[in-house]
């Protein structure tokens, strides 16, 4: 059954799930689907480097039809993929879109990177940024442009907090600081209570996107950072930027856009 009360909007809302390695990215998707494929109608799509592993764990999880599940093989540099080049994902969710006209919502994983990786407002309405306790309590310090303001962050696996020595409080408590106020949603797979919370923060958000009455925001680009290369030399990014070549690499160009990682991405078909 699809939500009512919610206004026809020519697009689904695009909402990205950023955050490091591990931390739980694919979880939250498979939980949002399982909670509100119901109520919505849902799309994914998965960015991973080198496999489709992430679309192929949330197909097998059973919680959504396996074809609106959809994966984007990345290459290197996963964050290129959701902000500086953002040409297949787009083309990704806009497939999918057209696919299963309409929408609600289309869920977009990015690959797993480091802490300040986050997704172009061109790709997607609105993002979540997920840390987990296993990573440490004082991440949620660290800041960065995803943990500062991305829409929602999440620290999740807080059935693990005790096992790890982490004060979820505190931990929610510095990430609240570093966002200045923004929301902040302590999750466990385990506690519905919190799994309720993030559904009504998905469903608001779509609420608020089909209203018009949310506005994209980038939370900026990533720090700068390096890129060991094929030949023994690193490759510096400085998001956000122009950046020459001066020399041969392995990198692939698309006309009009700035860059994408290392092998030419693409969107393997759908699974069937
Ligand atoms: N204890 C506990 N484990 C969790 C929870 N959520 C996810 N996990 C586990 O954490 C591990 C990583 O979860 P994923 O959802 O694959 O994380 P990810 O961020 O998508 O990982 P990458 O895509 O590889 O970056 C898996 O073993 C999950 O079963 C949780 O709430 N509690
Ligand atoms: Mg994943």
């Amino acid at each position: 059954m699809v939500e009512d009360d919610v206004p026809p909007r020519a697009r689904a809302l695009r909402l990205g799930v950023a955050g490091p390695v591990g931390t739980g990215k694919s979880s939250i998707i498979a939980l949002i689907c399982r909670e509100l494929s119901a109520q919505m109608r849902l799309g994914v799509i998965t960015n991973d480097i080198y496999t489709d592993e992430d679309a192929r764990f949330l197909r097998s999880a059973g919680v959504l039809d396996p074809e609106r599940i959809r994966a984007v093989e990345t290459g290197a540099c996963p964050h290129t993929a959701i902000r500086d080049d953002i040409t297949v994902n787009l083309l990704a969710v806009e497939d999918l879109e057209r696919d299963f006209a309409p929408l609600d919502v289309v869920l977009v994983e990015s690959g797993g990177d480091n802490l300040t990786a986050t997704f172009s407002p061109a790709l997607i309405d609105a993002q979540i940024f997920v840390l987990d306790v296993a990573g440490g309590g004082d991440v949620a310090r660290k800041g960065g442009p995803g943990i500062g303001r991305a829409d929602l962050l999440v620290v999740n696996k807080t059935d693990l907090a005790a096992y790890v020595g982490v004060d979820v409080e505190q931990m929610v408590h510095d990430a609240e600081a570093a966002r200045g106020g923004s929301e902040v949603l302590a999750l466990s797979r385990h506690d519905q209570d919190s799994v309720d919370r993030l559904s009504g923060w998905v469903r608001r958000m779509r609420r608020a996107h089909a209203r018009g009455e949310h506005i994209p925001i980038d939370p900026g680009p990533m720090a700068p950072h390096f890129h060991a290369s094929g030949d023994g030399h690193e490759h510096g990014h400085e998001h956000g930027h122009e950046h020459e070549h001066e020399h041969e690499h392995e990198h692939f160009h698309v006309p009009g856009a700035e860059h994408i990682g290392s092998s030419v991405p693409h969107v393997p078909p759908r699974a069937g």
